[in-house]
């Protein structure tokens, strides 16, 4: 007996791509997608009235609201968003990049059971009011038992969905699906899903005796140990988004442009990083807790944490690289930055690749690394600044280049043409610049100490009052305008994601050469190097090509990032130095 899955009906061959896919794979991979989207509205609508609270002058939310919502946008956003988003992308990276059969799609199909279960569980507790405990849940807060539960739910079957990854890797490798050495995209979405494990062993090791205590069944653990390993999940999380972030970036960079990969090696070797240092820095969120010593804390954050940061830096540097020099070999080669002002920005997949790395590297990299060192962290530690930091990481970046990717999936996996397309050209601009307004605003009212995760900073009921300067009323409201473009943007990109997905018109056939409403250039004009350009790629590699190489426009482009990064850092020092009065 054949087994369904071997069989050559259950592959369709893509008409644009010519690869293979797998008809199973591809219904996962939809069925993923519609989650995070359904994720990405609740969020964004208890992100609109979270918003509209902080806002002081606005503040609309009653305090148990905002708290409730808080958790609700924390776990929609950062977790179920998030994770389905990164399901979806194993499941095409897994199949479809290497036309390739998934390992048991029936199993696939429970373990997103599984999930979804665990996901309504969790819904039910949050907005019934029986998990007011943030998305943290630091003891001595307690939950209700099926909060924990559904969480423990959602987290084994997204683990088991990354061990079908790795028997789908093992199986193409096995049946040949792919020539030479595994794709750097895949590579990425490997070191995600190293990194998942790593992160849903952690997040087992604190759920269950918490889900235990919930149930009476054991100690309350130690709020400290709590911390502690809860961040070994909470952070080592973020760097499966960074993970699964900048192998879509090398993707987009490749549909739009032609990037090129300017050394494999290297780009390999900056994902390892990743992998070896990342538990370590999630020490970050312990450094004012006091159970910990200095030593400890500053081995982990600095030396640690910079590899990682280093890892980054490398991804910053060759993705914008790697596009210039696919640019310049297909013939883009006037001046500096003729290649920036050929690109295709009308393109949404283009505008939010590049938006995203820029916010993410310029705010989100050179804030973290600043407000991650153990000696400024102190005057930051619970500011606006934190979530300032963490909206320019994770949603400027890893949501936008989600979102950029789905303008290329919708006709590469659904078959359907981009709706609303007038709007998805503007959607990636409006969404990095609210959010940058957003952040912006956060970051510096935080730096006049407004906190985070606070209802109420004028204190109205309290016996004691507390003045900010009036600077922190101009800079809520940058907040609140942000928060509110980026929510419209989010919005947007839901309408069109929904409306292509369920309503959208049916691609038939790509013309190559034709553009067409709906299919972004990438797909109807693939890029392709000029006919020397190999010769011209050997070319490049030489020596001879000057001290500032082959890509010349992203050189003064990294420079002008460290001098940025060197500025932000010097001038925090300098603040702190003023707090401590020996400046
Ligand atoms: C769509 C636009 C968004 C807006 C306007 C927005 C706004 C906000 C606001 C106002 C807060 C509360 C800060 C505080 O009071 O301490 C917050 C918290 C947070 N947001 Fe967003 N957000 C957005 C998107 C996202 C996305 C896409 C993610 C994740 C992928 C995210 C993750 C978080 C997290 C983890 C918190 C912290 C929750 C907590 O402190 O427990 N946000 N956001
Ligand atoms: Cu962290």
């Amino acid at each position: 007996m054949t087994a369904p899955a071997m069989t050559a009906e259950s592959f369709r061959t893509c008409e644009v791509t010519g690869r293979k896919i797998h008809r199973q794979a591809e219904l996962l991979v939809r069925a993923n997608a519609v989650v995070a989207v359904v994720a990405l509205l609740i969020g964004a609508i208890a992100a609109l009235l979270l918003v509209l609270t902080r806002w002081q002058a606005v503040h609309l939310l009653p305090a148990d609201w905002y708290y409730r919502l808080l958790g609700v946008h924390g776990m929609n956003m950062l977790i179920f968003f998030i994770i389905y988003f990164e399901m979806a992308v194993l499941w095409f990276a897994g199949t479809v990049l290497l036309n390739a059969r998934p390992a048991a799609p029936k199993f696939g199909w429970f373990n997103f059971g599984l999930m979804l279960l665990g996901t309504l569980m969790v819904e039910w507790a949050q907005w019934t009011g029986r998990a007011d405990v943030l998305f943290t849940s630091y003891t001595p807060l307690r939950a209700h038992p099926v909060y924990y539960l559904g969480i423990i739910l959602f987290a084994v079957g997204a683990l088991l969905v990354t061990f079908q990854f790795f028997a789908t890797l093992s199986i193409a490798k096995k049946e040949r699906t792919y020539e030479g050495s595994m794709p750097l995209v895949v590579y990425g979405a490997l070191t995600a899903a190293i990194i998942a494990v790593i992160t849903l062993v952690h997040g087992a090791l604190i759920y269950v005796p918490t889900f235990l205590w919930s149930l009476n069944l054991m100690e309350m653990p130690d709020p400290q140990v709590y911390r502690m390993v809860w961040w070994a999940l909470g952070h080592s999380s973020q760097q499966i988004n960074m993970a699964a972030q900048v192998a879509i970036w090398y993707m987009l960079g490749a549909l739009t442009v032609g990037a090129v990969v300017l050394n494999e090696k290297v780009s390999r070797t900056a994902f390892v990083l990743y992998i070896l240092f990342i538990s370590m820095a999630s020490a970050h969120h312990l450094l004012v807790d006091p159970g910990f010593g200095p030593a400890w804390k500053i081995t982990n954050t600095s030396y640690f944490m910079y590899m990682a940061v280093l890892a980054s830096m490398i991804h910053g540097f060759t993705i914008p690289a790697g596009m210039e020099l696919g640019m310049r070999l297909r013939g883009y080669t006037e001046g500096l930055f003729g290649w920036l002002r050929r690109a295709p920005w009308g393109d949404p997949g283009f505008s939010a690749l590049v938006l995203s790395v820029i916010i993410f590297g310029f705010v989100g990299g050179i804030t973290g690394v600043t407000i991650g060192t153990e000696q400024i962290n102190i005057v930051v530690h619970n500011t606006l600044r934190v979530p300032g930091h963490f909206h320019s990481t994770v949603v400027s970046g890893t949501a936008m280049a989600f979102m950029g990717v789905t303008y290329y999936l919708l006709p590469l996996v659904f078959r359907r043409k981009v709706a609303f397309w007038g709007l998805a050209k503007i959607q990636p601009y409006l969404f990095s610049l609210g959010v940058l307004l957003l952040a912006m605003g956060m970051t510096f009212a935080g730096s006049f100490g407004v906190p985070r995760r606070h209802w109420d900073i004028s204190f109205s009921n309290a016996p004691y009052g507390v003045e900010f300067t009036p600077a922190v009323d101009l800079m809520l409201a940058i907040m609140g305008i942000g928060g509110i473009l980026a929510v419209t943007g989010a919005l947007i990109f839901i309408a069109i994601a929904v409306k292509s997905v369920f309503f959208g018109e049916k691609i038939e056939t790509i013309t190559r050469g034709t553009a067409m409403v709906g299919v972004p250039q990438g797909l109807t004009h693939p890029p392709v190097h000029a006919a020397d350009a190999d010769a011209k790629n050997e070319e490049f590699h030489a020596p001879a090509r000057g001290w500032m190489g082959p890509t010349p426009g992203t050189i003064i482009l990294v420079a002008v990032f460290f001098i940025a990064f060197v500025t932000y850092y010097f001038t925090n020092w300098k603040l702190l130095s003023f707090l401590w009065k020996v400046g």
